[in-house]
């Protein structure tokens, strides 16, 4: 029995976990069945990376077992096998994301690489002193850092859209700030540290009719919403696959046909050209002109396998579910004297942080971790969001669709475990 007092309607189980068989799911991930300093591990650090399943784990194993060999190269049975399953992922992306072609799918190393892919290859020959890029307060340094650098080899200008107390982008601010000398947009789909949703289609829109390009750093929202990028008609999306349920060290950018094509490319080596000589290199077609060298074989057909995995799940019902229990969860942190919780947006995903009076979220993390449970505590590599608040750190539970409610009861009895050890 749990004898939390905060846990609301004991044995009720909503019908979002009903709808997507949780015991099922959360059998699929062996990780998630081990003990932590002596309790059942409550796995809430999906910000940072998820869980893999069985079948991502196996797919790689089967990789190296059976068909390891380089891509494109051999036309050995082996390296046949390697390239069809390598490439045959990159139709599973161009469908999960709705690209228009497979032409417009890159694989990299995760979303840090895409956007300093992005900063390099797009906005290195095109921007200049009096050009602006445009950025909110929210960013992961990911979506911060790559354009600083760009600014100083360019002479461009970094231009940033503040938020409000809740979390939320200041809109107004936003239209004032996009002007005539904006050359792109990037901004987070959700941020990390906050877990606001922020209204991407909506600032696209207005980019667009000034013909500015927009960047969205997807890192946070692939493994929690549909993302249709032809809906949205973003430019470029990138995203993370150890966020998505596969493994490290791949991730995706996507970007539309007619920018890559004009785009020069990220690094030069082997697979990216046609033909080579000292006095002319002549480059591959899309988008092999962006992967120079060996690929993460084994990484791109892991996110194959994670992609399967989710096909059969409906993301609606995947978010609807961590919607509630964001939602569980945030109820009854509200009702806890001395919490207060950081990001309060009326549209969030998955992402809960907070602070307790008087206590470290390094304290709070170390006394959760002595009852199995994993969360995050830090700035979240987002400084400036901490800056906003007057905080160096906040801890943050994370959630990922094998979350439960059993997981939420099991993080406020641990709060109420820090509260005693640091009240007494
Ligand atoms: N953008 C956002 C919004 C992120 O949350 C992260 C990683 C990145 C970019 C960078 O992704 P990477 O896979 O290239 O490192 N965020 C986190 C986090 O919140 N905790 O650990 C990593």
């Amino acid at each position: 029995m749990n004898s939390n007092p905060h846990m609301l309607e004991q044995n009720f189980r909503p019908d979002t976990e009903q709808a997507l068989d949780l015991q099922a799911l959360r059998a699929d991930f062996p990780a998630l069945h081990q003990e932590v300093r002596g309790h059942p591990l409550v796995y809430l650090d999906n910000g940072a990376t998820s869980q893999k399943p069985r079948s991502v784990i196996d797919a790689i194993r089967h990789y190296y077992e059976r068909d390891n060999s380089n891509v494109h190269r051999g036309v050995h049975t082996l390296s046949e096998r390697a390239t069809l399953a390598y490439e045959g992922v990159r139709k599973k992306v161009r469908n999960f994301f709705n690209a228009a072609s497979i032409r417009e799918i890159v694989f990299v190393r995760g979303t840090t690489e895409a956007i300093n892919l992005v900063a390099q290859s797009y906005g290195r020959p095109r921007f200049s002193t009096g050009d602006e890029i445009l950025i909110t307060e929210m960013e992961h340094h990911s979506n911060i850092v790559p354009w600083q650098l760009l600014c100083q080899q360019t002479g461009a200008t970094l231009k940033v859209v503040p938020f409000n107390e809740a979390g939320e982008l200041d809109l107004d601010a936003y239209h004032e700030l996009l002007g005539p000398r904006t050359r792109l947009v990037a901004v987070v789909h959700v941020s990390n540290s906050l877990g606001t949703v922020n209204p991407v289609a909506e600032l696209i829109a207005a980019a667009h009719q000034l013909d500015v390009p927009v960047l969205v750093d997807g890192a946070q929202a692939v493994a929690h919403r549909k993302v249709d990028v032809q809906a949205l008609d973003c430019d470029f999306y990138t995203c993370s696959g150890h966020k998505l349920f596969a493994p490290t060290g791949i991730g995706v950018l996507y970007a539309k046909e007619a920018l890559l094509a004009d785009m020069e490319p990220y690094q030069g080596g082997g697979d990216m050209i046609s033909r080579v000589s000292f006095e002319e290199t002549r480059y591959n077609d899309l988008p092999y002109k962006f992967e120079a060298g060996t690929p993460n074989i084994a990484g791109v057909i892991g996110l194959g396998a994670a992609l399967d995995y989710l096909e059969p799940l409906d993301m609606t019902a995947i978010g609807a579910h961590e919607d509630e229990l964001l939602h569980y969860a945030t109820t009854q942190l509200q009702a806890l004297p001395g919490i207060r919780l950081i990001g309060t947006a009326a549209a969030k995903a998955s992402i809960l942080s907070f602070c307790i009076e008087g206590v470290h979220p390094h304290d709070i993390s170390t006394i959760l971790d002595g009852e199995g449970i994993a969360i995050r505590a830090g700035h979240h590599c987002t400084m400036p969001v901490m800056t906003h608040y007057g905080l160096s750190a906040t801890a943050r539970a994370s959630f990922a669709l094998y979350n439960n409610r059993d997981d939420v009861d099991a993080l406020v009895a641990g709060i109420d475990k820090v509260k005693e050890i640091f009240q007494s």
